[in-house]
């Protein structure tokens, strides 16, 4: 079985995004699930998800990241259970960052036993907001472009070619070396792509240094 995560900011498109991206997969003859965390109003359409043969299962009470990491666990392994997933597409609350959520799937495979793989780990960025979130929320949001497999900069129908080049380019102010993609959930540009590397690529996993800086490392056994 697959987990594949998403990260972004409240507002940033994961739902949207997440809903095109399970029907694309599903298409490909993928069986999908959809587990949401959120703090708030939850987004997904549950009726129409399950109607198309999707399942979804919500997560409440805090962040997959920290509070409620091990009912994050039993809530994939009673989907492994019930609905045999493929994939579970995972969308968290807006403030989770990379690294929890890394440790919420460790966990997870940890308790279950079950052969998880990790898909990489995509951060959301609305590219008509990024610049304005920056100044607000520029640490959270740096955080999640820090420690991202890959960026998705989202909204591409809303934004013109000279500020999408200037997102592009502060993402990779923040991280050199990230993968970025750009597309609208919307539109359904870039979803495609973006599923390529869901199903083909594995998540990179991260240890703080004893120096309080962060090294990359292929995301390795799950005995680890
Ligand atoms: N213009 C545009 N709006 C979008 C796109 N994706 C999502 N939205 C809108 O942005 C808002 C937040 O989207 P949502 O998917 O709920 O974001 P989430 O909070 O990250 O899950 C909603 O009003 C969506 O309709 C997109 O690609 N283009
Ligand atoms: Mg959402």
């Amino acid at each position: 079985m697959r987990i594949a995560q998403a990260t972004g900011f409240l507002g940033s498109g994961k739902t949207t995004f997440l809903t095109a991206m399970a029907s694309e997969l599903r298409s490909r003859g993928w069986k999908v699930a959809l587990i949401v965390n959120d703090v708030g109003h939850i987004n997904v359409d549950q009726e129409v998800i399950r109607s198309k043969g999707m399942e979804v299962k919500e997560v409440a009470g805090g962040c997959i990241c920290c509070e409620v990491q091990g009912t994050f666990s039993t809530t994939v392994m009673n989907l492994h259970m019930s609905f045999r997933p493929d994939i579970i597409l995972v969308e968290p609350t807006g403030v989770a960052i990379p690294w929890g959520l890394k440790k919420a799937v460790e966990e997870a495979t940890r308790k279950s036993g079950i052969d998880i793989s990790h898909a990489p780990i995509c951060t959301f960025v609305d590219c008509s907001m990024l610049e304005e979130q920056l100044i607000f929320v520029g640490r959270l949001i740096e955080t999640q472009i820090q420690e991202a497999d890959l960026v998705f900069v989202n909204k591409t129908d809303i934004c013109d070619e000279e500020s999408l080049g200037r997102c592009i380019g502060i993402i990779k102010g923040i991280n050199p070396t990230v993968k970025v993609l750009h597309g609208s959930g919307r539109t359904g540009a870039g979803v495609s792509e973006l599923a390529d590397i869901i199903v083909n690529e594995e998540s990179v996993r991260y240890h703080e240094a004893v120096d309080g800086g962060i090294f990359k490392e292929q995301y390795g056994g799950r005995n680890e």
